[in-house]
């Protein structure tokens, strides 16, 4: 079969995404994980996760894919090309945060099947390799940093290090490895290759600026820089009746004091652009009548401008050092600048689908922060109803998946017959 013209293959993809099985997919791969309250929660290299990989694995084979992975256990569904040319990538993550929802990732991947799927039912076949990715622990939330399939693949010199993370059970990433080696025994492992061609990652916003400009795609221009970091406070276990309060070494009251100098100096610096969290909180011994003897917190600090982050570091290691307090760096990512002639390759395939479109940068970040050092990378958005993520509740409009589904189909047709 001859490849179609590229514009002509950009069409006939476009046009032959199905909502139905679209949509259909998005519940499908939500009930490996789902809760009770319409959430998901799909910890990475889980019993869980291992299940919906299976689902997808099974798919890509009936769409006629060759299905492999890497020492990261990231997973590559290849759509063949007619010459042996470096394949044009999309794809995202599957895994989850606890009380996550069910596109946050995984929009992205299961829209990247559904180009496949439309490519076979337009009956077009492309220059170059399609190939959609599932890329290991995105969220970060079970074992950090985050995007460390993505990051590995990049620089796999980072998996020696990764492998020794452990979550809170204390199994490391290189036993979830072995599980999930011995769960896939017969997955080949993916050839070293060159440099792919692109990598775009569609993605829901999971922030308000689309609905509120309402406009249904975002092209994404780039990804703001983002510091994790674990502190712990020290104290002196005692009893809760009896210690007076000036007698008392509480490593909570110290903790809170920090967390509230933190937000007040990291506010200062980074105005409104600044996102400081305090989102996990370890007490030891965790009982309401003895004084805490431990608190560890992490801080997430995300932000535009590379000075202000290193600006946040310098602060951040100045209050830890006054209140004797140990920090330990989780995860840090300067901010990225997408490569200009896939942003603007993404807004010709926007247009072509008739939506306004908006350029904007992402508050969160994504696999394709890493995907950018490898080869030209941007990133698509879709709505996120009421900007919200990271919650059970996180919804897309179903007109607004299915659009930046054709957007995508457009983009990835068209770059798979490039030169
Ligand atoms: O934390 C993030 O920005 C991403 O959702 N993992
Ligand atoms: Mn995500
Ligand atoms: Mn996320």
């Amino acid at each position: 079969m001859t490849p179609h013209r590229t514009d002509e293959a950009a069409r006939l993809a476009s046009g032959h995404v199905s909502p139905a099985r679209l949509l259909a997919s998005i519940e499908a791969l939500a009930a490996f994980g789902t809760r009770p309250d319409h959430g998901v929660d799909r910890p990475a290299l889980s019993a869980t996760d291992f299940k919906a990989r299976r689902h997808l694995i099974e798919r890509a084979y009936a769409l006629g894919c060759t299905v492999t992975t890497d020492a990261c256990a990231n997973l590559f569904m290849r759509r063949a090309g007619t010459e042996d040319l470096a394949p044009v990538m999309t794809g995202s993550h599957i895994d989850t945060q606890p009380t996550g929802g069910r596109l946050d990732g995984c929009y992205g991947v299961l829209a990247g099947i559904e180009c496949i799927a439309a490519l076979n039912d337009a009956g077009v076949s492309t220059r170059r390799p399609l190939e959609v990715v599932a890329w290991t622990n995105e969220e970060g939330t079970r074992f950090q940093p985050g995007a460390m399939g993505s990051s590995a693949f990049v620089d796999p010199a980072l998996l020696e290090r990764y492998g020794r993370a452990a979550d809170t059970s204390g199994t490391t990433l290189a036993d979830a490895l072995d599980a999930h080696r011995r769960t896939f025994p017969g997955l080949a492992m993916r050839a070293e290759q060159d440099r792919a061609h692109a990598f775009i990652e569609l993605h829901i916003e999971q922030g308000p600026q689309l609905e509120l400009a309402n406009v249904p795609l975002g092209v994404v221009s780039g990804i703001q820089g983002v510091r994790w970091y674990a502190l712990t406070c020290k104290g002196v276990a005692a009893h809760a009746g009896t210690t007076p309060m000036h007698a008392r070494h509480d490593a909570m009251t110290l903790a809170i004091a920090l967390g509230t100098e933190i937000e007040t100096f990291a506010t200062a610096l980074g105005r409104e652009h600044t996102r400081v969290t305090f989102g996990r909180w370890s007490v030891t011994p965790n009982s309401i009548n003895t004084i805490a003897s431990e608190v560890t917190f992490t801080v997430d600090f995300r932000h535009p401008d590379a000075d202000v982050l290193a600006a946040f570091d310098h602060r951040l290691a100045q209050c830890a050092a006054r209140h004797r307090v140990a920090t330990e760096s989780l995860f840090s990512h300067e901010p990225v600048r997408f490569d200009d002639a896939l942003i603007a390759h993404l807004g010709d395939a926007c247009a072509a689908q008739g939506g306004r479109m908006l350029t904007l940068t992402s508050g969160a970040f994504h696999d394709a922060i890493y995907l950018a050092k490898h080869c030209p990378t941007a990133m698509l958005f879709v709505p996120s109803r009421g900007g919200i993520s990271h919650n059970p509740n996180e919804a897309t409009d179903d007109d607004h998946l299915v659009l930046g589904t054709r957007a995508l189909a457009h983009a990835l047709a068209a770059l798979c017959n490039e030169s």
